[in-house]
């Protein structure tokens, strides 16, 4: 009797799954499967399993392909497994290939190839709350995009559309997911969009998605003129759409923890905000040899300017812009510096200029410092006129920390509580303005 073993979540059960456990009972005689538990779940950094651990089972159990049915606790114990039941293989899926080798020892391993599409009709038919995503651009933001979004329950990413054929086609083979060259059928296939395409698209490819009646996530600047944010979201509003712009920091629990702390007057009145981020970025990059659309501002700006708003608001009296140019004329250090009615605040960022990456809040009463990387706020420290008197506080930050973003985007979309408060409308309108500024005072306005 050939026994084989495979593991997974299951949760919303869906094609994939279930053409997964076929093709793995069908290596053999005798198919267990092993169900995760939310606790083990957690631990791999998946973020919201919708089922309970019964009804993962009972769905599982529903497939008819299971002889045996366990419960996955912790990392290890598909060693233990192996052995314990006597299995001859072990099945996963190919989005795993490579991860699970080291089982080798034990037993055959065997990638079964991922389902790419999980059809419309099977989902309308389920009643299935599975959302089919796709990505419009195949450049690195978009390559980090695919192994977060599986850690968000409920997603699936369907596929990839990029106008030149080799792009599209690269990037699918790599990630298993299908490629398009045809923007209505891209549309056709999916329900949301994540769009990680060069900046100066954004503004045509929302557009076009939200004519198509797709929810979006577009990544940071979503645009670059205050008027076509403005536009963008009142279409969006019309339409019933979600239109969110991805800048991650702000949908990071650490950070907004540290929003709570900052603004329930733990430092006192906040007086001046400092943010800091640089990244050395090689001189042949598209970030710094884009003479439009490159440069330090372009890149990390949004970042540096997200703290200061959501600290201090949006109602600034100066803003001005200093930069420290390359040979080319791009920015590679940029230094923004407002003045509010009641504060001041500075925001620095570089590609070409290297800087202690810091954020730091001022109040009557203290201040708030968090070390680099505080765009992916894990810890930060209160300090008072006692330099002894210092409270630390720490949040967990999973993976690329994509995923927070994904996942309230996600539940944005199905209703469940509002997460736009973590960057609001008028905060990416805001954005979009300053980098309209900058624009205009690089002379880069075409
Ligand atoms: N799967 C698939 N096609 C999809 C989606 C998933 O073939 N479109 C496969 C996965 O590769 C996996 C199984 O279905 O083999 C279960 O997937 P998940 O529920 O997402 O579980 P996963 O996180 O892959 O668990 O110990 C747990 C295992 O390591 C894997």
């Amino acid at each position: 009797m050939v026994k084989i073993i495979t593991y997974g979540t299951f949760d919303l059960l869906h094609e994939g799954h279930y053409r997964l456990l076929q093709r793995a009972k069908s290596l053999g005689d005798y198919l267990i499967v092993g169900v995760t538990t939310e606790a083990y779940d957690k631990t791999r950094g998946k973020l919201n399993v919708v089922d309970s651990l019964v009804t993962r089972i009972e769905n599982v159990k529903k497939t008819g392909f299971a002889d045996e049915i366990i419960i996955e606790e912790t990392q290890g114990q598909k060693v233990n497994d192996i052995q314990k039941y006597k299995i001859d293989i072990f099945a996963i899926g190919s989005d795993w290939t490579g991860e699970f080798d080291y089982l080798k020892d034990y037993c055959r391993v065997v990638y079964l190839e991922r389902t790419k599409n999980i059809s419309s009709t099977m989902l309308r038919e389920k009643n299935s709350p599975i959302q089919r995503i796709g990505i419009i651009g195949t450049g690195r933001i978009a390559e980090r995009f695919i192994p977060e979004a599986k850690l968000v329950s409920g997603i699936n990413t369907q596929g990839v559309y990029n106008p030149h054929t080799e792009s599209a086609v690269r990037f699918a083979d790599k990630w298993e997911i299908s490629a398009y060259t045809d923007l209505e059928e891209f549309y056709e296939a999916v329900d949301l969009v994540y769009i990680a395409s060069p900046h100066e698209t954004h503004y045509g490819y929302i557009k076009s998605a939200l004519e198509h009646g797709k929810h979006v996530l577009c990544e940071k600047p979503m645009v670059l003129k205050r008027k076509e944010a403005e536009e963008l979201f009142a279409y969006a509003r019309e339409k019933g759409l979600v239109l969110f712009e991805g800048i991650k920091t702000a949908y990071c629990p650490g950070f907004h923890k540290l929003l709570g702390f900052a603004s329930s007057g733990t430092v006192g009145a906040i007086k001046n905000v400092e943010a800091c981020f640089t990244k050395l970025e090689g001189k042949e990059t598209r970030e710094l040899t884009d003479r439009v659309y490159g440069g330090s501002f372009m890149e990390l700006g949004s970042y540096v300017m997200l703290p200061i708003f959501k600290l201090l608001g949006r109602e600034f009296e100066e803003l001005r812009f200093d930069t420290i140019k390359g040979e080319n004329g791009l920015d590679i250090f940029t230094r923004v510096s407002l003045r509010y009615p009641a504060g001041i605040a500075t925001a620095t960022c570089g590609l070409g200029v290297k800087s202690e990456g810091r954020l730091l809040i001022s109040g009557t009463k203290g201040y708030i410092v968090v070390e680099a990387p505080w765009w992916k706020t894990t810890y930060f420290e209160v300090h008072y006129e006692n330099t002894r008197e210092v409270e630390k506080y720490s949040e967990r930050f999973l993976g690329d920390g994509l995923r927070y973003e994904i996942s309230d985007f996600l539940s944005t979309i199905n209703g469940i509580g509002s997460s736009e408060f973590k960057l609001t409308r008028g905060e990416s309108v805001t954005l979009a303005g300053v980098m309209e500024a900058f624009m205009r005072a690089e002379e880069r306005d075409r």
